[in-house]
């Protein structure tokens, strides 16, 4: 096997199945030659994480649970241990928020649920990115890649809370990226138009969004988690070695549309 990531490792969070967009990076990255550990959350989802991780010779996999430091800290000792103390990349392919808090009004979303989400789906980017930076400047630099969405800049009905915790996610990713310049780590996120992923398929109305995004874009087409593959193969790649704190769109340039 021969590629671009030949000798980087890096550690993917956020695949649930085969679906996950984390997977379709993830795939892209091992193709090309990257040794990768990756995390799940929940014991309903380990037998899965695990067979699609052998399936690409990972040499670790383990659970993390985002919202605790000491479970991050824990998590990055362990890939530390697992990769010589050196890391390359990072896939942040995390988001939470209650379901009910998916649907109906946004003004009802309670105190405790709201900064639950934010916890799961914008701290969580924080905290890794904090606990990878001594591995990734062992390594002389790095490149982090998160997944946000076009609800964190505008209001799309029904995504609520999820679009509060996206606006702080990519204002994280915008910080992140000032300090950890200095250390030659890159991080960007990539905003994609919806995917058919399990987290989607739960959500009233996706058909519906499906269909809209077909309407009005100007490639009229949905796009899928391969499209998202590869929009993060480039960035974590050495091509996009002078791009860090921006937002690459992966959406059929929906989100250059007013109408
Ligand atoms: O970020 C997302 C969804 C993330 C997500 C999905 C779920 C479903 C299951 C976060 N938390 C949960 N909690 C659950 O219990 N997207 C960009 C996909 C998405 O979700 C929407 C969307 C779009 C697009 C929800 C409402 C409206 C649009």
């Amino acid at each position: 096997m021969t590629g671009v990531y030949e000798g980087k490792r890096g550690l993917v969070l956020g695949v649930a199945n085969k679906r996950s967009i984390a997977w379709a990076i993830a795939k892209r990255l091992a193709d090309a030659g990257a040794e990768l550990a990756f995390t799940y959350q929940g014991e309903r989802i380990e037998k899965s994480v695990r067979d699609l991780a052998g399936s690409v010779s990972s040499p670790l996999v383990t659970e993390c649970d985002v919202r605790s430091d000491e479970d991050v800290a824990r998590v990055f000792r362990e890939v530390g241990a697992a990769f010589d103390g050196g890391l390359d990349l990072l896939v942040h392919s995390v988001a939470f928020a209650a379901a009910e808090d998916l649907e109906g009004r946004f003004t009802d979303t309670p105190r405790d649920r709201f900064w639950m989400a934010l916890d799961v789906s914008a701290y969580s980017l924080v905290s890794c990115a904090r606990a990878a930076e001594p591995l990734m400047d062992a390594r002389g630099g790095g490149s982090i890649v998160t997944m946000t969405y076009l609800g964190g800049e505008r209001a799309v009905p029904h995504y609520n809370v999820m679009g509060v915790a996206k606006a702080t996610l990519n204002a994280s990713m915008r910080y992140l990226a000032w300090d950890l310049g200095q250390k030659n780590i890159r991080i960007n996120a990539i905003s994609a138009g919806p995917v058919r992923t399990l987290s989607a398929r739960s959500i009233a109305g996706f058909p519906t969004m499906e269909a809209i995004v077909e309407e009005r874009s100007p490639l009229h087409r949905h796009i899928d988690a391969d499209d998202v593959g590869a929009a993060a193969a480039y960035l974590l790649s050495d091509d996009a070695r002078n791009v860090t704190g921006t937002t690459l769109y992966v959406d059929s340039g929906y989100h250059a549309m007013g109408m």
